[in-house]
């Protein structure tokens, strides 16, 4: 797929400028040193009986044919130019006219001082993780807007530019035509983190960002139970989107015990990211169901601790308060939360 990109228009509206701008210079000087040559003083000065006097207006012998011809020929080149960079300013306006399944959308917002992306599909990724990662030859259309205070989401080689600013989205376009290596940068002085407030643009190669997409859209979940010991039968695993019904397709995923491996397994099926809820159910009553939400906005590995065994849950509760007592004895202020809560267990 060919599509005009900004860099293109803009590169095209220079070039006109530059080159009807070098014409009429070269047609001014030109005719300028013409005419200082042609009457230029060599010396045999006569008694010249046209010589104006001052104030008196000039004539011309030819009608005034000269001047209108040069305001005539002035106002064609700028009416002509005026409405042609409009029309290019248009589409730079409206974006390429292709149908949206093949643009691709990206939410951008601005903090002090970095950048968070989140994708259509659920993805997100910041100026630390990944960076922009964007697909050669598509248009990607940005919602920018900003957490704090006024930033400018900017990409000079591509000619991006859009306010980001609390509150309100500023809708803009761009189509990278090779892959590469880009910058984002803030347009705006921000604060005194602003000079650094960058961050990568990766342009990959149609299939090789689908291969993103797919690796960061990897779910991999492990069951253990309290001796460390990898569960391998006896449960059912449930994946349900939490905006569920908003979704065409229905976002929920079962897999019974014979689909793990070694009491893990690797889900790369789902396509749409975000905040799903996780149940797994004991099939034969062995142990509490574990409800948990994941965050699925990127790679997630997880590993679930069940209680097996959970009938007696007297020592259970004793745990928690046994948890909780050492969260308060060391209570300097940084209470981990993810070393004492076994039935989370996740690490990130
Ligand atoms: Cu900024």
């Amino acid at each position: 797929m060919q599509v005009q990109t900004r860099v293109d228009i803009f590169e095209e509206i220079f070039l006109v400028f530059l080159g009807l701008g070098t014409l009429v210079g070269v047609v001014v000087v030109a005719y300028t040193l013409y005419n200082a040559y042609k009457y230029r003083d060599n010396g045999d000065s006569k008694a010249d009986e046209d010589l104006p006097t001052l104030g008196e207006l000039p004539t011309g012998g030819q009608g005034g044919k000269k001047l209108f011809l040069s305001f005539g020929l002035s106002a064609i080149i700028v009416i002509s130019l005026v409405v042609w960079s409009y029309g290019m300013l248009l589409v730079v306006e409206d974006g390429p006219d292709t149908p949206d399944e093949e643009a691709l959308e990206v939410e951008v917002e601005g903090w002090a001082f970095g950048w968070d992306f989140t994708y259509e599909n659920g993805i997100e990724t910041s100026d630390t993780d990944h960076g922009l990662v964007v697909p050669a030859d598509t248009p990607i259309w940005t919602e920018v807007t900003a957490r704090d205070v006024w930033h400018t989401f900017g990409i000079s080689e591509l000619r991006v530019k859009a306010d980001a600013i609390p509150g309100e989205t500023d809708e803009t376009w761009f189509v990278a035509e090779e892959d590469g290596d880009y910058m984002v940068e803030c347009f705006e002085l921000c604060g005194f983190g602003h000079s650094g407030m960058t961050s990568d643009v990766e342009v990959l190669s149609e299939e090789e960002f689908e291969q993103w997409v797919d690796e960061q859209l990897t779910m991999e979940i492990t069951l253990e139970d309290e001796n460390e010991e990898r569960v391998t039968d006896g449960f059912e695993l449930e994946l349900v989107h939490e905006e569920n019904d908003q979704f065409e397709e229905d976002l929920s995923f079962t897999y019974a015990d014979d689909e793990f491996e070694n009491g893990s397994i690797t889900i790369g099926e789902i396509e749409q990211g975000g905040p799903y809820e996780l149940t797994i159910t004991s099939t034969d009553d062995e142990f509490e169901t574990i409800e948990e939400s994941v965050d699925f906005t990127g790679p997630t590995d997880e590993t679930y601790t069940v209680e097996l065994g959970a009938e007696d849950d007297e020592t259970d509760d004793e745990d928690e308060e046994a948890d909780e007592e050492e969260e308060e004895t060391n209570d300097d202020g940084d209470s981990d939360e993810t070393d004492n809560d076994a039935e989370e267990g996740g690490d990130e």
